[in-house]
């Protein structure tokens, strides 16, 4: 192959692989949407963390430039500067041009990233407007840059001298417009991952700073000697612990490293989290399965040997042992399997028995050296399974009564239609309001449950207690799935469960109880997306025969800017005060007809951020929810305070 030539066969690959990634970048980012846009940064910041893993980098830098550009620096080796014997560039122009090029070209480290593998940085490329990389490395300092899609602009150069101690990697890239929906970051999506990263990998510096806002000239440090026990301190603050200090436990076998964080609150939830390679895998998997087991048969085998669980009394379940539990359980393995259709579960079978090994010794250690922290932990899950007992008798209640029923039956409107797929459920603050939704429904596929009473606060009731509130009792019966033990998602009768509530602080109260409930009893609804948050306009702009709604005041000035003057002099502007206000035709065309309406998908993105905002929203602190709610005055845009 001709080297001199600047357009050779090896180019055409690179150009055509790039290529590939613009042409379907959902293949392998997920998607182009806000998602899509924070995972480039995830992509590069991996290749520093990979870098850590391996032993050489201890400072990790994330920049928000000015113009939404992204930096992110850190003191690693610095990607190789040498020619590639393949590509006959330079090592950094290879990793960033040719796709799949991570690993292959470092010489078999300890590779424990997640993520795409190494193929991130060239998919990085392929998808910014420009990538500039500088390498800092030999007392030398090396900058190229790429253009338009990860087209290098001019091959690797020496720019200057650094002192011979110096050495680490330098990214800025600007995502490309043309590819992704949004090109705004967001500073607090931003700083959670990095915050988890950083507890992920104890005695790693992350540093986030964002230069668009002009008061922030230092930035946020994160950095956790304790690593994950810090974890679960952090998410425990504002909780109760039943016994002072968190339990680690850890251990090593053919490679694979894995560790667990745990600590026992007086709540009734529980807080459980599983990462391999720091990736969340939200459905379990191996490492979990050897946890969960673990813990449930040496809580058991102690309760017994100390004579606290007597002879007669029933085992505790895996539910029992884990009420008010807080747990973090990290694994970094060489070579994960990641399974099921999110690819949320860690699959290699060798996992499970090492994590129930290391777990079940550690924690029986711990319970034998202490005896009064054991009692406690004991006592808690014997009362979890007494309540679970009690729930068990007032579900068969909540199922017979005839009272219940016909209560229920009274209040909810269903949907003619049976169909799981198209039907959808609206729950609906208040009486009028659920009279207009209920007229200006489609009765075929839209069922109404107005909401009369307030609902329990359940942040603070178990189950239950939960099921004596009549309003709960009614979801579950229209929801159609049970609750605790017997929830089954198949059974869900609605596809959509729409959450309409005005935009003012009351309707933000009830919505946040509701997210609770759901959070709390039905995550996995939430979780399969199907919970959703009507948007009812804020603004409805007449003139002549036209009636616009706009959801927010942006939105109200920018219909406004594009009327001609005399029209604009004209428009009658009304705030809409709420849902009750509206009539039933009205309703339907601004909120509920399927082709006009704007609805909100609620997720529970990062479960550890929405249990501490539930935390803050709805424990005993009443200030830090004002707080909240004024701030936040979640799901809505514009709210009236
Ligand atoms: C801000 C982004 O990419 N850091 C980084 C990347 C690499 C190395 C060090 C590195 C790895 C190895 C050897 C190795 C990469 N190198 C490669 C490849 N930060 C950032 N820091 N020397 C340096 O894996 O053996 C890919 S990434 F392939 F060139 F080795």
């Amino acid at each position: 192959m001709n080297n001199e030539s600047h357009y050779d066969a090896s180019d055409i690959q690179v150009l055509e692989g790039l290529e590939a990634v613009r042409k379907r970048p959902g293949m392998y980012i997920g998607t182009t949407d806000v998602k899509g846009l924070h995972h480039l940064v995830w992509e590069i910041v991996d290749n520093s963390i990979d870098e850590s893993l391996a032993g050489y980098c201890n400072n990790i830098e994330v920049i928000i430039n000015k113009d939404n550009s992204i930096t992110v620096k850190d003191d690693g080796r610095g990607i190789p500067v040498d020619i590639h014997p393949k590509t006959k560039k330079s090592t950094v122009e290879t990793v960033y041009t040719v796709l799949h090029a991570g690993g292959k070209f470092g010489g078999g480290g300890y590779k424990v990233s997640g993520g795409l593998h190494g193929v991130g940085a060239s998919v990085v490329n392929a998808l910014s407007k420009w990538v500039e990389v500088t390498v800092y490395k030999n007392g030398k300092i090396y900058f190229i840059r790429f253009e338009d899609g990860g087209k290098t602009k001019e091959p690797l150069k020496e720019i200057g001298n650094c002192d011979i101690n110096r050495t680490g990697t330098t990214v800025t890239f600007k995502p490309d417009p043309e590819i992704f929906d949004t090109d705004i970051y967001d500073y607090n999506t931003l700083k959670v991952r990095i915050r988890e990263l950083a507890f992920l990998n104890k005695g790693l510096k992350i540093t986030l700073r964002d230069d668009r806002d002009l008061e922030d000239t230092t930035g946020e440090t994160f950095m956790y000697e304790g690593g994950i026990s810090e974890y679960v301190k952090f998410i425990n603050q504002g909780k109760t612990p039943i016994h002072e200090d968190v339990i680690h436990l850890e251990g090593t076998e053919d490679n694979v490293f894995f560790e667990v964080a745990l600590q026992y609150t007086n709540g009734y939830n529980d807080n459980i989290y599983s990462f391999v390679n720091n990736i969340n895998t939200h459905d379990g998997g191996t490492h979990e399965e050897g946890v969960r087991r673990a813990l449930t048969r040496v809580i058991n085998s102690y309760a017994k040997r100390a004579n606290i669980l007597k002879e007669k009394d029933e085992s505790l379940t895996g539910d029992d042992v884990k009420e008010g539990l807080t747990m973090i359980i990290s694994c970094k393995h060489p070579n994960p399997q990641f399974e099921g259709q999110t690819k949320g579960r860690l699959g290699n079978s060798e996992v499970r028995k090492l994590a129930d090994n290391v777990f079940s010794e550690g924690f029986e250690k711990f319970l034998l050296e202490n005896p009064e922290e054991a009692r406690t932990i004991v006592e808690k899950a014997m009362l979890a399974c007494r309540a679970r007992n009690a729930a068990k008798k007032a579900r068969e209640i909540t199922r017979k009564s005839d009272l219940a029923m016909s209560n229920f039956f009274g209040k909810l409107s269903d949907c003619k239609s049976k169909d799981p797929k198209v039907s959808e459920i609206f729950i609906v603050e208040g009486d009028s309001a659920g009279g207009s939704a209920k007229k200006g429904r489609d009765s075929m596929t839209q069922a109404i449950l107005p909401l009369r009473g307030k609902i329990l606060n359940v942040e603070k009731a178990r189950l239950d207690r939960a099921l004596g509130n009549e309003e709960i009792r009614s979801i579950i019966t229209a929801f159609g799935t049970g609750i605790g033990e017997e929830f089954n998602l198949d059974k869900l009768r609605y596809d959509k469960i729409i959450i309409m509530t005005d935009a003012d602080v009351d309707g933000a109260h009830i919505r946040v109880l509701l997210l609770t409930l759901f959070y709390r009893f039905f995550r996995p609804i939430v979780e399969a997306g199907h919970v959703y948050a009507a948007q009812p306009p804020l603004f409805r702009i007449m003139h002549g025969k036209t009636r616009k709604y706009v959801l927010t005041e942006e939105e109200k000035d920018a219909y406004l800017a594009t009327l001609p003057d005399n029209v604009r002099a004209r428009a009658e502007i009304a705030r809409m005060k709420g849902l009750g206000e509206m009539d039933a035709e009205e309703l339907n065309e601004t909120t509920m007809d399927i082709e006009k309406r704007v609805l909100r998908k609620i997720t529970v993105d990062d479960c550890v951020e929405a249990d501490a905002i539930f935390e803050k929203l709805m424990g005993d602190d009443v200030e830090p929810r004002r707080e909240f709610i004024e701030e936040n005055a979640i799901f809505v845009e514009n709210l009236d305070i």
